[in-house]
């Protein structure tokens, strides 16, 4: 039987919010004491992950004093290297400050936008310096409760122009930056502009450097939007965009729930974690999850180590279900090749006369077998353990 360890090839990584997440929410205050970077660091080390993450103010308070911050980042460089972690990816808080209760790169007031993008700038300085390659933004306040406060396009020449700016900026530090922009349909806002990944690949090729911008998808985000995230992470992975993913679990058509990865949808996860593997995707693979507001920090563990465990099992039931004869067999039938698939590859007046001229019997093609049931059923009991 396999350990299932996380293994580091995999780049599994937890933001500092996630594991320190101290479980307020609307209806209560923390059930956690806080615990700092450095403690993070070491339950991170503890478990077993490859890297953390951060949004500027999980690691450095948004009035500490240059003093306070220079130790800060002293004593975090320490606890990376003790524990042997690595920061992949940095953000910035854009949201929890009253000065974003509207808004920060969408704000309808121009100092307050061109305050999110000096935070921006200096976020991302801090990220470079912990070795961050990849920078992620999260709109979380860029969004309405009507429509009638802010314009929806001016909104996204507002975003497009900050986001501009902010790639020639990385590219002026050398810092090397790809950008991976995360959807979300709603929460904190009534209405969050750009709600789901695709609107971010449509949004992408309108921009400056597209070459170096991508997606940051996230699980509970298109689940919330009642969609099916196997089919956004898809679009994002065969456009060349899947630069960093979100890994949690989510209900559908619940509030933002944040749960360990596996949690509510196994089915949707074994079939993400397949795509993922089939397709070899290589950046990190990020929990933004949280723990159970019932939790203890002991628990908080075993829900970091569950969201590892869960992903390495469900990676062992793809590379099963891809070696199982039954199934290739059935995919097999499923699959059928012909000649006149070759047609269609290309276009031209000879190909095109061909297909006009081809013998194709629809009321034939209707009665071909789909074994659909049976494969599904062999699907599942892979899932299940049975086989
Ligand atoms: C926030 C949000 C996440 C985003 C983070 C990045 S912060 O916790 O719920 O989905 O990925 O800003
Ligand atoms: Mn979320
Ligand atoms: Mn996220």
């Amino acid at each position: 039987m396999p350990d299932f360890a996380p293994d580091s090839k995999l780049k599994f990584t937890f933001g500092l919010w996630t594991v320190g997440n101290i479980g307020r929410d609307p209806f209560g205050g923390p059930v956690r004491e806080a615990i700092s970077p450095v403690q993070i660091c070491d339950l991170l080390g503890e478990v077993g992950a490859y890297g953390v993450n951060f949004h500027d103010n999980d690691l450095i308070p948004i009035d500490a004093t240059a003093q306070e911050a220079e130790r800060i980042k002293k004593d975090f460089k320490k606890a990376l290297k003790d524990n042997g972690l690595v920061v992949p990816m940095a953000t910035t808080n854009l949201f929890s400050d009253p000065v974003f209760k509207d808004g920060a790169f969408t704000s309808n007031n121009a100092r307050v936008r061109a305050y999110a993008i000096q935070k921006t700038m200096r976020a991302m300085d801090l990220g470079a310096e912990m070795g961050a390659k990849i920078y992620v933004f999260w709109g979380g306040r860029e969004g309405v409760e009507s429509d009638a406060t802010k314009d929806p396009v001016e909104s996204i020449k507002r975003f497009r122009e900050a986001i501009n700016f902010l790639c020639k900026y990385s590219i002026s530090q050398r810092y090397g930056y790809r950008f991976a922009f995360e959807a979300k349909p709603n929460e904190p806002r009534g209405h969050i502009y750009f709600a789901v990944t695709g609107s971010y690949l449509a949004f992408i090729p309108t921009l400056d450097h597209p070459e170096m911008c991508g997606v940051n998808p996230e699980v509970a985000h298109e689940h919330m939007a009642g969609l099916n995230f196997v089919h956004q992470v898809a679009a994002a992975l065969e456009a060349g965009k899947l630069f960093h993913i979100d890994l949690n679990d989510q209900e559908f058509g619940r509030y933002d729930q944040d749960f360990r990865f596996g949690q509510a949808n196994l089915k949707h996860a074994f079939f993400l974690v397949k795509l993922l593997e089939d397709y070899k995707y290589n950046g990190p693979r990020h929990f933004d999850a949280h723990a159970l507001r019932t939790a203890n920090y002991d628990d908080v563990k075993a829900f970091a180590r569950g969201c590892m465990r869960t992903y390495m099992i469900l990676r062992e039931k793809a590379a099963q279900w891809n070696d199982d004869k039954e199934i290739q067999s059935l995919l097999k039938t499923i699959n059928q090749d012909d000649p006149i698939g070759r047609v269609t590859k290309k276009f031209s007046s000879a190909n095109a006369k061909k297909l006009l001229g081809a013998p194709l019997d629809r009321v034939k093609l209707a009665e071909e077998p789909l074994p659909y049931e049976r494969l599904d059923q062999l699907t599942m009991e892979v899932l299940m353990g049975v086989r």
